[in-house]
């Protein structure tokens, strides 16, 4: 009878308890995990260090690339992904963690430039609560710019720069209040402003993951340093002093192609 009840518990499964916990997304099956790989190899990555800058907590993938997310996401925030030897990879989560976030990261190319990985703030240190992602500035303000010097090498006549900006959030244009991604109904801001050695090339208008802006091939200098620069907007609503649009932004790197 001993037996029969094993054999019966091996046939039908040892019965397992899973607990859920707060802001954590519960295991069931493989697919329902959180996991990285490489994107070229679909190959589990071990290791990669999963980062929330707003809630100083970072975890690392484990063998199979999985990871857990062990802390409570009230506002949309920004994870950032770093392994060496792969591009930095960052989105912005929200606070419905239902669906699991299966990522696909890619190695770097020796043409890659990467020029920012940290959590970089730019404004005044004072926004309303209602701005977008307000809940989730955790760093102080290097000021209404943030500019950089880097080299570029080996570009082909053929070949085109393009900036990549990894995250960006906190813009209050009225175009990312058009979105939902602005709570701040009552004013708006103009958008952040792109420089490029100096010259204006864009404007961002809104806040997201992404952003791939060209650079115009005949301001880039070819093996000499070039300078990329990102001014914030500031509030449109407000003329006795200037209220410089407070936002944060991860990741940016430039790709020739
Ligand atoms: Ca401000």
């Amino acid at each position: 009878m001993k037996k029969l009840f094993i054999i019966l518990l091996l046939i039908l499964g040892i019965p397992t308890f899973c607990k859920t916990i707060n802001g954590e997304i519960t295991k069931q099956s493989k697919k329902d995990t959180n996991q990285i790989y490489d994107a070229q190899t679909n190959l589990p990555l071990e290791n990669v260090i999963v980062k929330i800058p707003s809630k100083n907590y970072y975890t690392k993938t484990k063998k199979d690339g999985s990871f857990k997310l062990q802390t409570q996401i009230n506002a949309p925030t920004i994870m950032a992904l770093e392994k060496n030897g792969y591009k930095p990879y960052s989105m912005t989560i929200g606070t419905n963690l239902n669906s699991p976030i299966n990522i696909g990261i890619e190695k770097t190319t020796p043409k890659d430039i990467i020029v920012e990985t940290d959590m970089v703030h730019i404004g005044d240190d004072s926004f309303s609560k209602k701005s977008a992602n307000a809940n989730d500035f955790c760093l102080k303000s290097v000021g209404a710019f943030y500019t950089k010097d880097f080299n570029v090498k080996n570009i082909n006549k053929s070949e085109n720069l393009f900036l990549i900006i990894g995250s960006i959030i906190g813009i209050d244009t009225l175009e990312a209040q058009r979105l939902g991604q602005s709570g701040v109904l009552t004013a708006y801001s103009s958008p952040p402003e792109l420089y490029f050695n100096g010259n204006k090339i864009s404007d961002i208008k809104i806040n997201g993951d992404n952003q791939r802006i060209k650079i115009p091939s005949e301001l880039v200098k070819q093996n000499q340093i070039n300078n990329v620069t990102l001014k914030t907007g500031h509030n449109l609503y407000k003329v006795s002093s200037i209220d410089y649009d407070d936002i944060e932004f991860t990741n940016l790197m430039f790709e020739i192609k």
